[in-house]
């Protein structure tokens, strides 16, 4: 039988994560726990991908059957049922295969052959879409940067409220505060029948003070209680359905628009950073750059960064396939985003637009001529949101887990679940 090792054999689609062993990187997360698919517009996405572009996938049940039938008298073996087609879920396409051996609808060493009816699998999109549309999902975004540069007005702009105040009561036209402390502010939104609790963690800005060395310490301190929390609710024996995930699942890193080069503080921060939480460097108040100057700094930050050994979100090493990598390289390469952020309308030929107006006219957020604000958003909600959340989970926290529960002698896993066993999350 072939169901033992992580890899390769029956389940060709598990990866040991290279960066840290005991975690397990499985592209169809969506096996772990119905929890785990809260995006649904991310997991839709994710699961069609899969089931067109993993035509093995109908291999592998058959290869399963193959290996269990070693191990099975025949006699005890349950007959292939082909259950009648639902009336309401229309004909899909057929599914073909090419099967090895003697399976169910085999037809001898290496040929073809054609499932010998619906099953049903591909219902599995709309029951997640049920599920994700009752229980929500949460996603933790974390602002940090230099005083000033705008981090509590861009978290407004991307999820089109004052998310960075407690009330969301305010008037646009009030000043928003400096901020002063780390504050998590959290709030439930709703698109579409789906809701989403966010919690933005706004940080005070850098540079305040006259000795700014380990300024990022606070910060990191904070990233690994909350990692050390969901840990503690994970290893408990009777632990909740789901657990509260406050984890940072990003961290939106403000560069300030100088043009020169990165600061030492920033690629401290960052150095030290990377390693925890998904990092995803911006450049701030972006319309203090001509166009030619947001070139050259975008491709300076990048460079100084790789010299540095500093990786960010999107990270190479986690690509899961070719298209995944192809589509990841064209964000890495635009990265970092120059962003503006604004939460004042203006009417702009007769439509009423987030911008900032100026002497010379209004700088629209959305307009990608004017700045790449629509293009941040559609990375970090409508295309990784998803993926944030799982590389949080599965490399982030797996790494301090890993680490914490190997370190001490106090904190044991009192459950009897295997080390790898996720929790019902809510992921
Ligand atoms: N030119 C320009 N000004 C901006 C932009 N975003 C914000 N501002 C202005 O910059 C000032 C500071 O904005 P905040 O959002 O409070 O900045 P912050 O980084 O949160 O500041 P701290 O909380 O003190 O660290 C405000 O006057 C904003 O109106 C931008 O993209 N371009
Ligand atoms: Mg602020």
């Amino acid at each position: 039988m072939q169901m033992s090792g992580l890899s390769g054999g029956s389940f060709p689609w598990i990866r040991t994560n290279p960066k840290c062993p005991r975690a397990v990187h499985v592209p169809v997360k969506f096996l772990k726990s119905p929890n785990t698919f809260l995006d649904p517009l991310c997991m839709l996405e994710k699961v069609c991908h899969w089931l067109r572009e993993k035509s093995f996938s109908a291999k592998n049940i058959l290869k399963s059957r193959i290996d269990m039938s070693e191990i099975v008298p025949p006699e005890v073996r349950p007959k292939p049922v082909v259950p009648a087609k639902p009336p309401h879920v229309t004909q899909p396409p057929t599914s073909t295969h090419s099967s090895q051996g003697s399976g169910v609808g085999g037809q001898g060493s290496g040929g073809g052959s054609t499932l010998l009816g619906y099953i049903g699998i591909d219902t599995i999109i709309e029951q997640m879409r049920k599920k994700t549309m009752k229980t929500g999902f949460d996603f933790n975004i974390m602002i940090v940067g230099h005083s000033g540069l705008g981090k509590s007005t861009l978290v407004n702009t991307l999820f089109k409220s004052q998310v960075s105040r407690r009330s969301t009561g305010w008037s646009r036209d009030e000043k928003i505060p400096k901020t002063v402390e780390i504050k998590s502010v959290s709030h439930v939104i709703e698109e579409g029948g789906v809701k989403m609790k966010l919690t933005v963690i706004d940080t005070p800005g850098f540079g305040d003070q006259i000795n700014n060395e380990n300024c990022w310490e606070p910060i990191s301190k904070y990233i690994n209680e909350q990692y050390e929390k969901f840990l503690k609710e994970e290893v408990n024996i009777a632990r909740k359905k789901r657990i509260p995930d406050t984890r940072v699942h990003c961290c939106l890193y403000f560069i300030s628009p100088t043009g020169h080069s990165l600061r030492q503080l920033d690629i401290e921060f960052m150095r030290h950073l990377s390693r925890v939480v998904n990092i995803i460097p911006v450049i701030a108040k972006s319309d203090t750059l001509t166009p030619e100057e947001k070139n050259e700094f975008k491709q300076r930050v990048r460079k100084e960064l790789e010299m540095c050994g500093i990786e960010f979100y999107p990270q190479k090493e986690f690509d899961e396939d070719m298209e995944d990598k192809s589509d990841n390289d064209k964000i890495r390469e635009a990265m970092p985003f120059a962003v503006v952020g604004s939460d004042k309308e203006h009417q702009v030929n007769g439509k009423r637009v987030l911008g900032r107006k100026t002497a010379w006219g209004v700088v629209e957020v959305e307009n990608p001529n004017h700045c790449e604000f629509a293009q941040l958003r559609d990375f970090l909600i409508r295309s990784h949101l998803q993926d944030l959340k799982e590389v949080t989970h599965n490399i982030h926290y797996e790494t301090y887990r890993a680490k914490r529960l190997n370190d001490n002698g106090g904190l044991h896993p009192i459950s009897s679940s295997a080390p790898n066993d996720t929790q019902e999350s809510n992921l």
